[in-house]
């Protein structure tokens, strides 16, 4: 076995930052689906011990357990010198960029996927306008952030790029329409070498 295992699903945009991060990497691992739309409790007693909250992403590095996307992010750039984390400025950017995508399009994009959800709970009244406009400020702000590009790193994709592409891969499943620069940034996203369908990164 491989010092590196990640648990994850292919519908969570959290887990799947993080296996593109591995794969844009070219790091060994292995992955394990949890069944996330399946009670907490039929969970893999081995995965709950390492996610005591039975949230995925988890990555077990050599033995120990590292929980939330981010950060599980900036462990991989800064332990192994890859995606950005072996330049100092570069690993301010992915800081920057990071935070904004969990405080902001990190939050609306999965919801507006939730909401969207056969058989999920309904959301209280003026949630979803709340989401939409946030989306509407992140997707300009995205751009401001994206800067000339190709990639938030530059001419290369890093972490930051893998934090971003979790839900904006799904912007049209939210229900949301991607700005010019968005789409063209997606586009290069899904063209990488070591890119693959969620199904692909969480098989059965
Ligand atoms: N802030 C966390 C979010 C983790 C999270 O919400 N995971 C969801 C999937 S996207 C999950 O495991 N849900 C299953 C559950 O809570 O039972 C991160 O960035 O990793």
């Amino acid at each position: 076995m491989s010092g590196l295992l990640l648990y994850g699903h292919p519908d969570s945009g959290h887990a799947c930052k993080v296996a593109l991060a591995l794969r844009l990497a070219g790091l060994d691992h292995e992955t394990r689906r949890i069944e996330i739309w399946e009670p907490r409790e039929t969970r893999p007693a081995a995965f709950l011990a390492a996610s005591p909250a039975g949230e995925v992403p988890c990555l077990m590095i050599d033995g120990a357990p590292h929980v939330q996307s981010g950060a599980i992010l900036l462990e991989i750039a800064s332990r192994f010198g890859v995606l950005g984390g072996s330049d100092p400025q570069m690993m301010r950017r992915a800081r920057e960029v990071l935070f904004w995508e969990a405080n902001r399009i990190g939050m609306c994009l999965p919801q507006l996927i939730e909401a969207r959800r056969p058989g999920g709970d309904p959301f209280p009244p003026g949630a979803l306008d709340w989401l939409e406009g946030r989306f509407a400020t992140d997707r300009a702000r995205f751009e401001l952030l994206l800067g000339a590009g190709p990639f938030f790193h530059g001419e290369t994709p890093g972490i930051a790029d893998c934090a971003v592409w979790g839900y904006v891969q799904w912007v049209e499943k939210a229900g949301q329409s991607p700005s010019p620069a968005m789409a063209d940034w997606a586009a290069r996203m899904a063209a990488l070498p070591g890119m693959a369908p969620p199904a692909e990164l969480f098989p059965r």
